[in-house]
């Protein structure tokens, strides 16, 4: 009885919708990883003016996805996708050492986000095939990974254009949620 209604308890809660997003500043890959993973169709919609967001729907899970950074003005708007979040990928493009500071801002302004709150955090270390990328240490040492609290966090080196490291990083993602 006991296993029983605890089996059915988890099932109800796998059938939960959740929500992943998966957010970066522009051009750090995040479209290209959406369509390699081959979800399902992705759909394009701008709820207001310059806010670009693309959406993909698997079985239960809603992966949502959007550039950070940019017009203050459009940020409030951001909130109405935090609701049901339990997963966060952060794409960062490992070549771009001038923005990397960016990034980290935008990063820690979005885990700062009370909603976020129990949002378990993928980076993406993307574009390691590029000669001049980052190594994983040093992102993460630049993203400040290593002073978050109470925060479950991984990072996976990757390179969208190949796949190389999506599945593992989703691998974690997927095994770190809680439901
Ligand atoms: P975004 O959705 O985060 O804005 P995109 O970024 O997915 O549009 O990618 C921006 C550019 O980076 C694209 O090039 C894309 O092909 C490239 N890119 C994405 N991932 C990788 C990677 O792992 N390695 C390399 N070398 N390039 C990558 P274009 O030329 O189409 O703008």
């Amino acid at each position: 009885m006991g296993v029983a209604l605890s089996k059915l308890v988890k099932m109800m809660f796998a059938k939960k919708e959740m929500r992943i997003l998966m957010v970066g500043l522009d051009a750090a890959g995040k479209t290209t990883i959406l369509y390699k993973l081959k979800l399902g169709e992705v759909v394009t919609t701008i709820p207001t003016i310059g806010f670009n967001v693309e959406t993909v729907e698997y079985k239960n899970v809603g992966f949502t996805v959007w550039d950070v950074g940019g017009q203050d003005k459009i940020r409030p708007l951001w909130r109405y996708y935090y609701q049901n979040t339990q997963g966060l990928i952060y794409v960062v493009d490992s070549n771009d050492r001038e923005r990397i500071a960016e990034a980290r801002d935008e990063l820690h302004r979005m885990l700062n986000e009370d909603e976020l709150r129990d949002a378990s955090l993928l980076v993406f270390a993307n574009k390691q095939d590029l000669p001049n990328a980052m190594p994983v240490a040093e992102i993460t040492d630049k993203l400040g990974l290593h002073s978050l609290r109470q925060r479950r966090w991984f990072i996976q080196a990757a390179c969208a254009t190949s796949g190389e490291g999506l599945y593992e990083g989703l691998d974690w993602l997927t095994s770190n949620i809680t439901t």
